[in-house]
């Protein structure tokens, strides 16, 4: 069965635009991409360092979210990133599952929804963007926040992924 899910990608390390692109391209050649929000310039939530570049995509796929998450830590690692989890640092990519169908998941190496993602506006912001432009909001509504830097940088209509 295939299933729809959204996907948070950001870069704060490195030639920001680049890497998303180029997460973008490796993603497309092993799951279907259905949309992609525009691009936004972020300051980073929970840490001190460089501005992000935040974007969300649904993404729609036969692999289960286990599979999947496996498909996406294989490009991070494709891309340079190194380390991974808490304490955050600078990174050249990150790719986070945030919604899969209405699916819940509680496992050590994997939450869905994102734990954090109600508290993001980097997450919301393009989600909502998302959302408004008739893609699944698959049960769940963007709330914004408000009090954290998120700036849209490059239209959606300006990018091309195929
Ligand atoms: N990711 C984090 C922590 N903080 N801040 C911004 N602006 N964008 C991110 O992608 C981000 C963050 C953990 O992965
Ligand atoms: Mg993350
Ligand atoms: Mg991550």
């Amino acid at each position: 069965m295939r299933s729809k899910f959204y996907i948070s990608i950001g870069s704060n390390e490195g030639d920001r635009l680049i890497n998303i692109i180029r997460s973008i391209r490796l993603l497309k050649k092993r799951l279907s991409i259905l949309g992609v929000s525009s691009i936004y310039l972020t300051k980073p939530v929970g840490f001190i360092g460089r501005d992000f570049l935040n974007c969300c995509a649904l993404l729609k796929t036969e692999y289960d979210p286990f599979e999947t998450l496996r498909i996406l830590q294989n490009i991070e690692g494709v891309l340079g990133r190194t380390h991974k989890g808490k304490p955050y640092k600078d990174r050249t990519i990150d790719l986070d599952i945030l919604l899969w169908e209405n699916l819940t998941v509680r496992s050590r190496e994997l939450t869905i929804p994102h734990p954090e993602m109600k508290n993001r506006d980097f997450v919301n912001i393009p989600l909502k963007e998302m959302v408004s432009l008739g893609f699944s909001d698959m049960g769940y509504t963007p709330v914004i926040k408000g009090n954290q830097s998120v700036r849209m940088v490059i239209h959606r209509e300006a990018l091309r992924f195929d």
